[in-house]
């Protein structure tokens, strides 16, 4: 007997409206029955990681309950969305997150600890979901969580790699990669949803023909492939709101090669569907430069169309009128490499739902906004129009379309101006015609952002200058921010106990501006000793990090002098390096009874990818792990210098390297960096920065005080100047005796691997000196100096190190986030009602 339809539903319903109970003996038996019944293990054969496993999964539940309420919340009160599109997002791990998040890791550590399991441990055996470089996919996690946090509708959009960036390993010094196939053990975070597909289609042709005096365009794909949603939920902290981050996953569509099939050529036919699979197979490990291969693109096409038909389809279930469009979406994004969403919008607008051109076009303008995160000439997208118009001829079709327009307008405005209308075009003219994404994102978009104040000033002024002089009020800037749920509470325990007791309540962890009012405790002896203890144990947990890693037994009394980033010559690891070097070859002709007197213990440790086709990153790395086996083996020096390479930087490292760090070096040359993220990190768990006025370290020192930091180096504004002065003077000249002597150990074979290292050198000398290393190299040097002098009193350190933290609220995510949602979203949050708080059903 079939059960009437509404009988079913309503039941169904009520058996629904209950929220799991989180007391202890709740908790223990959701986790058993996912041991028993999700993971079908007995007691013979569970494992820690079938722990994990089964916490996940209980976890999960709670996760469910708060994402489907959230949007069904959403959809009642019709909300405006926001859609964040990023090819990128470095999530990190999930567990611990989720629990401070769903404020419920008190109860499971108590929980588990009772059946014999520390959570700790429990939380070392997840993975670290790594889909993506660096800053850029950070970022875009950062602004989840505060997404989430400040309850605004939102949704991220990404894709589902099953290869992350590569591992990396050292091996010889040398970087080797290995695949990150981060899937093999499961993914207990993400709902399969397979009844949420989108057909993609690639190449094909278009046609044309009139219809009642129309003329209507029409895109036959020859290869069509399926995008396939997989969502992760993101809760939010001191709230019930959970958003989605829905990531694609390619997959052959059910049309698979026929024709070969018919033919009788199975394999062939089977070869079809697994070329679909590979489109989201490995994400492109490169941080700055652009890719330019087919792939790339088709992965950027699939992002791009799967998430606008499902925003078109949950706008289209409202029946609303074609004109509201804006007033309901607001679509950012990360970067160029999502920047075919404007042309993929129009497309749908105007050939499938019939809209006039200039109708479709104010709807495209009104939602879209783009975020630029860089400046580098080799970071910007630049299609080739031959593989563009091949992969997506209707596509390219529309960018002549709006090229056309576009420039029109232009040749009004300045007449004759052939130098503006070749700068502005979104065509570069050449032997090798390429669209360029940048101009594309530009005039497509309503706002257009920068990620640091000084960034987004020179946006104006030199990249975008002819744009910003067309419409000046639709460049922003947005400071970037990082979350301190991850960053402070999950990341330093010890740091946000001790928060906690100074402000009497968490109410910091959503509020980081309350801080400031506490700068008094900077001077207080009590406070500056738990300070300094907290530092203490942190930089023991990195000490045995260390140890089982890399082997090297550190001086805990030393001073953690750290290095993370993406390795790259304007981050100018180099320039880091050789003042080691220099500070090596000093203490070695100090006499010995007095080094002590003169150098502060030093353990100065680097860590980063290169990109795997960068060679003179991977000599950098080269360099580093010679200096590390010549230094660390010289018993002359024993524990007063340390150097070491911490392989695999990642997520999950970052928060165990982070809090244990005293000082942090964030060293580009003037201009380069367009923000940076972990910066805001660093000095959010009182860690001394020393840096370059760049990038978002221009607006640090506005808050921390530039007194509580060690500002060195060339401005903006002189390093054009100092790049002529060097191209009319021999090496020599401007190296100086200290970078000379340097250079020539390294010459003279002192750490071996001459071949390479050579080579290395070569990227300064010969007026090749691009990142004006050798001009900021003795500004480097006395700064480094002062930071020995103020380690040597404690108790000042200490207080500039309270004071760096107390004073870090601007660089919270939710501060960034906020700006986004009131200056270019026009969004309004939604706070859905907490059942835990108020004790309802659902
Ligand atoms: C990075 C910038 O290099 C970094 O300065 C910034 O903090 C970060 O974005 C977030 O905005 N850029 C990238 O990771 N990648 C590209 C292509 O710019």
């Amino acid at each position: 007997n079939t059960p009437v339809a509404n009988q079913s539903t309503n039941k169904i319903w009520k058996l629904m409206e209950k929220y799991l109970p989180n007391t202890k003996e709740a908790i223990q038996s959701s986790v058993v029955n996912h041991v028993e019944y999700t993971l079908a293990k007995t007691r013979f054969d569970f494992t820690l990681l079938h722990c994990y496993q089964a916490v996940s999964h209980s976890v999960r539940d709670r996760l469910i309950e708060a994402f489907n309420d959230t949007y069904q919340y959403f959809n009642n009160k019709d909300v405006k969305y926001v859609y964040y599109l990023s090819l990128e997002y470095l999530i990190g791990r999930c567990l611990q997150n989720a629990l401070v998040n769903l404020e419920l890791e008190s109860q499971y550590k108590e929980a588990m600890l009772d059946m014999g399991y520390n959570l700790e441990s429990v939380y070392e055996q997840e993975v670290d979901p790594a889909l993506g470089n660096g800053g850029l996919g950070r970022l875009a996690a950062c602004f989840l969580d505060s997404m989430a946090t400040l309850n605004y509708p939102a949704w991220g959009y990404g894709l589902r790699y099953s290869y992350g960036i590569f591992r990396q390993q050292i091996k010889d010094g040398y970087q080797v990669e290995v695949p990150d196939y981060w899937l093999d053990r499961g993914n207990p975070w993400e709902i399969e949803r397979l009844d949420v597909n989108f057909q993609i289609k690639f190449y094909g042709a278009v046609t044309k023909k009139v219809q009642d005096g129309k003329e209507r365009t029409t895109w036959e794909g020859s290869e069509i492939i399926v995008a396939r949603a997989y969502d992760n939920p993101a809760p939010g902290y001191n709230t019930f709101n959970t958003i989605n981050l829905r990531l694609w996953r390619s997959l052959p569509s059910s049309e698979f090669d026929f024709k070969s099939f018919n033919q009788g050529d199975y394999f062939k036919a089977l070869e079809s569907r697994q070329r679909a699979e590979f489109i989201t197979s490995v994400l492109y490990p490169n941080d700055s430069t652009y890719a330019g291969k087919e792939l790339r693109l088709k992965q950027q096409y699939l992002l791009v169309s799967a998430t606008i038909q499902d925003a078109i389809r949950r706008f289209k279930k409202k029946r609303k009128e074609w004109k509201e469009w804006p007033k309901y979406n607001a679509l950012q994004l990360n970067d160029t490499h999502p920047a075919l969403a404007i042309v993929e919008l129009m497309r749908i607008l105007i050939d499938i739902e019939g809209l006039e051109y200039e109708d479709a076009w104010e709807l495209v303008y009104n939602s879209f906004a783009y975020t630029n995160h860089t400046i580098l000439p080799e970071a910007l997208e630049k299609w080739g129009v031959e593989l563009l118009g091949n992969l997506l001829p209707r596509h390219l079709e529309i960018i002549y379309n709006i090229n056309h327009i576009f420039l029109e307008k232009i040749s009004r405005k300045y007449p004759n101006d052939w130098r503006k209308l070749s700068t502005l075009s979104l065509v570069e003219e050449g032997t090798h015609k390429t669209i360029r994404m940048a101009n594309l994102s530009i005039v497509g978009s309503h706002a257009v952002n920068g990620v640091a104040a000084l960034h987004s000033q020179l946006l104006t002024t030199t990249l975008f200058k002819d744009f910003y002089e067309l419409r000046p009020t639709k460049f922003q800037n947005k400071t970037n921010g990082v979350t301190p749920r991850r960053w402070i509470r999950c990341a330093n325990p010890g740091l946000s106990a001790l928060l906690n007791d100074v402000v009497g309540s968490d109410d910091w962890v959503i509020d980081m501006d309350i801080l400031k009012n506490f700068q008094k405790i900077a001077d207080d002896p009590a406070i500056q000793n738990r300070w300094m203890q907290v530092k203490r144990q942190n930089k023991e947990k990195l000490y045995w990090w260390v140890k089982e890693r890399c082997g090297v037994d550190l001086n805990l009394d030393s001073l953690f002098d750290i290095q993370v980033k993406r390795i790259h010559e304007y981050k100018r690891q180099l320039m880091n390096i050789l003042y080691v070097i220099r500070r090596y070859l000093d203490i070695k002709k100090t006499p010995a009874e007095e080094r002590r007197k003169l150098f502060v213990p030093r353990s100065i440790m680097f860590g980063g990818k290169a990109a795997p086709g960068y060679i003179t990153a991977k000599r950098i790395i080269r360099l580093v792990n010679a200096v590390s086996q010549k230094v660390n083996n010289d018993q002359e020096i024993g524990d007063l210098l340390k150097v070491v390479f911490l392989p695999n930087y990642n997520v999950s490292n970052a928060q165990v390297i982070i809090p244990a760090s005293e000082l942090s070096q964030h060293i580009s040359t003037a201009g380069l960096e367009a923000s940076g993220t972990s910066n805001m990190k660093f000095v959010m768990n009182g860690c001394l920065i020393i840096g370059t006025m760049d990038g978002a370290n221009v607006e640090i020192a506005e808050e921390v005080g530039e007194e509580n930091m060690f500002i060195f180096g060339a401005r903006v504004e002189q390093v054009e100047e100092l790049r002529n002065k060097m191209r009319n003077s021999n090496y020599r000249d401007y190296f100086g005796p200290r970078l000379t002597e340097v250079c020539d150990a390294i010459s003279n074979d002192l750490f071996g691997y001459k071949y390479d290292l050579d080579a290395l050198l070569d990227t300064i000398r010969n007026k090749n000196d691009y990142y004006i290393l050798a001009a900021d190299f003795e500004s480097y040097c006395e700064a480094q100096q002062r930071v020995d002098n103020l380690y040597k009193n404690k108790s000042e350190w200490t207080k500039k190190s309270i004071l760096n933290t107390l004073r870090s609220g601007k660089f919270s995510s939710d501060r960034t986030i906020r700006q986004y949602a009131e200056e270019i979203w026009d969004l309004e949050p939604c706070e859905i009602p907490n059942p835990s708080k108020s004790e309802q059903e659902r």
